[in-house]
């Protein structure tokens, strides 16, 4: 018999449109090498134009895939996405702490709290338990700038408030903190996109060139889905945030336009490329 694949586990919302969420998390655990089970949290009515609604799946209910795939499966590594309520964070917290998601299980949180539109995929009073439940059970972090902002109330505008931002957040707890910088523009360094790991002690910082697309839907979800994988496949904090971030520019490279708005970023570029009906080859 063929040994399997190291397992990841993701906690998230279903995309209808395909490009973030739990399908993005799929998509890029199967590329990086690993299996991917799946807790839905939530199930939205999206497109490339933006979130119509959604509806949330009954915490217990998320509570048992967690359970489920844990107990038969086994995980080697979670993460978290959308979680869309506060009554939603607080099962999964339970149930991470049975099991030892957090503890001997790597947990990843990306706290989403809205799409890339602004359409919000997290109540407003699920920050606090998103705050003083979630984040000290996390392995690691994973905010973008606007989330950074919602988390520890820091408007970061320059690298030394990166950083700064980076000690309030860990602060709360989680082991490791991943500040991505996105949209900072900070002098010289304009260029650049500048992403600060922090683990309470030593800051190790990842650049790499903004790449001009406008097609960056399910960005964060795949980092933090590529990292996730990384640790699954048991590479230290700082090997697997590389390994993400290796992923993600490629995959930001590749992304494509889909629908009238903003397109996903790509995994293809790993496997088999898409059929080109132009060229009738694959590219
Ligand atoms: O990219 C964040 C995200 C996560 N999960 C779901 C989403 C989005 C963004 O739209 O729809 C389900």
């Amino acid at each position: 018999m063929i040994a399997g694949p190291p397992v990841a586990l993701t906690i998230a919302g279903s995309d209808s449109g395909g490009g973030a969420g739990l399908q993005a998390d799929l998509r890029t655990f199967t590329v990086c090498g690993v299996h991917g089970c799946v807790a839905v949290t939530a199930v939205t009515v999206q497109n490339s134009v933006g979130v119509a609604g959604f509806v949330e799946v009954p915490p217990s209910t998320v509570a048992d895939q967690i359970r489920a795939v844990a107990t038969d499966i086994g995980i080697a590594a979670a993460k978290t996405g959308m979680l869309a309520s506060a009554a939603i964070i607080s099962a999964v917290v339970e149930v991470c702490d049975d099991i030892g998601i957090g503890r001997s299980v790597p947990l990843v949180v990306d706290p989403v709290a809205a799409s890339m539109h602004g359409d919000p995929l997290l109540a407003n009073d699920a920050l606090t338990a998103l705050r003083s439940e979630l984040l000290p059970r996390a392995t690691l972090v994973t905010p973008n700038l606007d989330e950074v902002r919602l988390l520890v109330g820091v408007d970061v505008g320059s690298h030394a408030e990166q950083h700064e931002a980076a000690r309030a957040l860990h602060a709360l707890g989680s082991r490791w903190v991943l500040i991505k910088g996105g949209h900072l523009s900070d002098g010289a360094d304009d260029e650049l996109c500048l992403d600060l790991l922090y683990d309470g002690t030593d800051f190790t910082e990842f650049t790499g060139p903004r790449l001009a697309t406008p097609h960056t839907h399910g960005s964060g979800d795949s980092l933090a889905a590529a990292i996730t994988s990384a640790l699954a496949r048991g590479a230290a904090m700082p090997e697997a945030v590389g390994y993400g971030k290796r992923y993600i520019k490629q995959a930001i490279a590749h992304a494509y336009p889909l629908g009238a708005g903003i397109g996903p970023v790509s995994p293809f570029w790993r496997v088999q490329p898409p059929w080109d009906s132009a060229t009738h080859q694959g590219y």
